[in-house]
């Protein structure tokens, strides 16, 4: 008896315990119901009563080695069970994979907008969002009275909380931008504007507080109406294709005369009338004109030498007509199922 516990004891330290399978024959061998020790305890009986007592409590510490080696190499293996790869031959060394975003489709169309414009000679200016009441109305011939300027539309800014003065707003239109170039450049002019502008109206799906904008200029001696028609003409060609009509609605803008609405024909239907036209054909996609001699004028350049025309698109309503959104809210939310639609377009 002495002897088989001695070669037991000598079995339980050796047993080799790397992997988990060895682990558990560990356990079949040695500590389970069907284990050597197991056997052991139920030949204590044939051990002569004297001997019992020592025998017993060296087969107790027996039991307690193997015990202890079982529990403290299930942890182990268990941890590292945790910490591993699921592919063992995974490469360390790779860099981390990183999901690609998407450009949002505002932002491919108003690149877009840009390099059509581009080809034909326009830069792009920029100007802050925060403005002045000259610069957003005034040089633009807004009458002092004019239901634009109105708190319903303008979001009015004040420099300091306590100061009852309300001196600047949030801009309304990118026409402040096409100012402040008047203002600083002589022409010839040829500048396109876009940005974000800003109107008090209640979010829905036709209106949003905050919205995007491409006005241009362009500024010449002798620049007619008929110049800002084949501009338009062009635009609408690159931007929509060769089979699209234009249409000039007469129209009134404080800053310019005479004044026109551009109607493409209805992307969806292709002019057969549909309910996003609401039958009609066509949609507007931006307003146009010759810049008023007033607006000229107040911007330091000579109505008497020059004559320009000025336009204005919202990018929202080009890129919903382009991609058939039909909920303006989609722009803001970055709902993701709607972004990953503008993979991989390359406009
Ligand atoms: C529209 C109409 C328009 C302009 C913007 C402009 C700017 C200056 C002088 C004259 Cl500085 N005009 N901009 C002209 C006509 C229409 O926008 O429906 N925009 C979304």
């Amino acid at each position: 008896m002495q002897e088989t516990i001695t070669q037991l004891r000598a079995a339980i330290e050796a047993h080799d315990l790397s992997t988990p399978e060895q682990l558990e024959q560990f356990r079949l061998a040695f500590t389970g119901r069907k284990g050597q020790l197991a056997d052991l305890f139920d030949q204590l009986k044939t051990v002569p009563q004297e001997q019992r007592r020592a025998v017993g409590q060296e087969l107790n510490q027996l039991k307690q080695l193997a015990l202890d080696r079982f529990t403290q190499r299930q942890q182990e293996l268990e941890a590292t069970r945790e910490n591993a790869p699921q592919n063992p031959e995974f490469d360390y060394t790779l860099p981390a994979p990183q999901a690609l975003g998407t450009r949002h489709p505002l932002s491919l169309v108003r690149e877009e907008m840009v390099r059509i414009f581009a080809r034909i000679g326009f830069n792009v200016a920029e100007g802050p969002e925060i403005e002045d009441d000259w610069h957003n109305f005034t040089a633009l011939n807004f009458p002092e009275n004019h239901p634009a300027r109105d708190m319903q539309d303008t979001f009015f800014v004040r420099r300091n909380p306590g100061e009852p003065k309300e001196d600047f707003l949030l801009r309304t239109h990118t026409s402040t931008v096409q100012v402040r170039v008047m203002e600083s450049q002589a022409p010839p002019i040829r500048s396109i504007m876009p940005g974000r502008v800003y109107r008090n109206e209640a979010i829905s799906a036709r209106a949003h507080m905050m919205f995007h904008q491409v006005e241009g200029i362009f500024i010449d001696e002798g620049v007619s109406f008929a110049d800002l028609k084949q501009t338009v003409y062009y635009f609408v060609q690159e931007m929509f294709g060769a089979d699209i009509n234009i249409r000039f609605r007469p129209s009134f803008f404080p800053f310019t005369e005479p004044s026109a609405e551009i109607d493409i024909t209805c992307l969806i239907c292709k002019g057969t009338g549909c309910n996003i036209c609401k039958g009609s054909g066509w949609v507007e996609i931006g307003g146009c004109g010759m810049v008023d001699p007033a607006v000229l004028q107040h911007s330091g350049i000579d109505p008497e030498v020059y004559s320009g025309y000025a336009w204005g698109m919202g990018i929202e309503r080009i890129t919903m007509l382009k991609y058939q959104i039909k909920d303006l809210r989609l722009f803001t939310e970055n709902d993701l199922r709607f972004l990953r639609q503008f993979e991989g377009i390359i406009s």
